[in-house]
């Protein structure tokens, strides 16, 4: 008799080129109206199947986890961000988790410098000129942005991805500076050129950009707090493609309402997919510029992201240990 195929919900719509392969390896139920499942539905699906492939739009808490069956053992989360999942409640709970990272770095870095470009040099604003039918020519002292070359970069959080932003920001003739939980090996901040900061207090108050590029953890929750965004230089801007909670949105809005930061890139919020009422009257002023969550969004990224997941799946089920397996220390 055929071995049944193990029961793997996948919670959105997905590539089709990895939605075939998942029907052709696992029992898969797939999602292919896309709207975000519902708690109930996210609980009976728990409850039913041996592996759950969630994005960053599920909330995966201790209490639904409460609620898992015996048979789920999985948890594989498509994405590299992990902090919409109780992953102690999860281990806890003998149920393993695994992420996708690697494969979403050069395409969050290009969108993170994007960003700083786009923030510097009024590009959102300018690109909306010619479409309004209102440009009357070219003026000397018209739509003047600030030069980045020769400036100072401040990466909070030197991963994979902060690493790659530097690379990036390097050739744009930045000076790199970077704050992290612990100092790189020598030999990359030699690549980098990078300058490292134990304070961040102290770099907050000396960069003209700063990037987050940090995970969401309890120990980064508003890690830009409203104390130290008031240690910025009035004329710095702030890029975020990491998570919106690393950031006091409410603080940053404050300030730049008042003009003591000269704007913001941010592709990510405290409060996905809400967006303050106050943040969008500053986009519509042309001070800041916002993204929906497009860091990693390219074709290329979500087939690797869903590769990333398939492989995850099928080792862990042909009982091997995945190769992305989140452990507590990392997060
Ligand atoms: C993903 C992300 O698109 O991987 C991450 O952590 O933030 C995004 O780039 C999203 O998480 C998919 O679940």
């Amino acid at each position: 008799m055929p071995k049944t195929k193990p029961v793997v919900v996948v919670t959105r719509k997905l590539p089709a080129a990895v939605e075939t392969r998942m029907r052709e390896l696992f029992d898969a139920r797939l999602n292919s109206t896309d709207q975000p499942m519902s708690r109930t539905e996210l609980s009976q699906a728990m409850a039913g199947a041996d592996a759950l492939v969630p994005t960053v739009t599920d909330r995966i808490d201790r209490e639904l986890i409460e609620t898992a069956g015996e048979k789920l053992k999985l948890i594989a989360n498509f994405g590299n961000g992990v902090d919409h999942i109780d992953v102690a409640a999860a281990i806890a709970r003998g149920i393993a988790v695994t992420n996708t990272p690697g494969v979403l770095t050069d395409d969050t870095a290009d969108m993170t410098m994007a960003l700083i470009l786009a923030v510097a040099r009024r590009i959102v604003a300018g690109a909306a000129v010619i479409p309004s039918g209102e440009w009357s020519g070219w003026s000397p002292t018209w739509m003047l942005g600030t030069r980045i070359t020769g400036k100072r970069l401040g990466i909070i959080g030197m991963g994979r991805i902060g690493q790659a932003l530097a690379r990036r920001a390097r050739a744009f003739g930045l000076s790199i500076h970077y704050h992290n939980r612990r100092r790189v090996a020598g030999a990359i901040e030699d690549q980098l050129e990078a300058t490292w900061w134990d304070s961040l207090d102290q770099m907050l108050a000396r960069m003209d950009i700063i990037s987050v590029n940090c995970p969401h953890t309890p120990a980064t929750y508003h890690l830009l707090s409203a104390r130290r965004l008031k240690l910025l230089k009035p004329d710095a801007i702030v890029i975020n493609t990491a998570r919106g909670e690393v950031i006091d949105e409410v603080a940053l809005t404050r300030m730049l309402e008042a003009r003591e930061l000269a704007g913001a890139g941010l592709d990510v919020f405290e409060h996905e997919p809400a967006v303050s009422n106050k943040l969008m009257r500053l986009a519509r002023e042309g001070r800041v510029t916002l993204l929906p969550h497009m860091g990693s969004a390219t074709n290329e990224g979500r087939i690797d992201m869903g590769e990333k997941v398939i492989i995850n799946l099928k080792t862990f089920m042909d009982g091997h240990s995945p190769p992305d397996r989140v452990v507590p220390e990392r997060f």
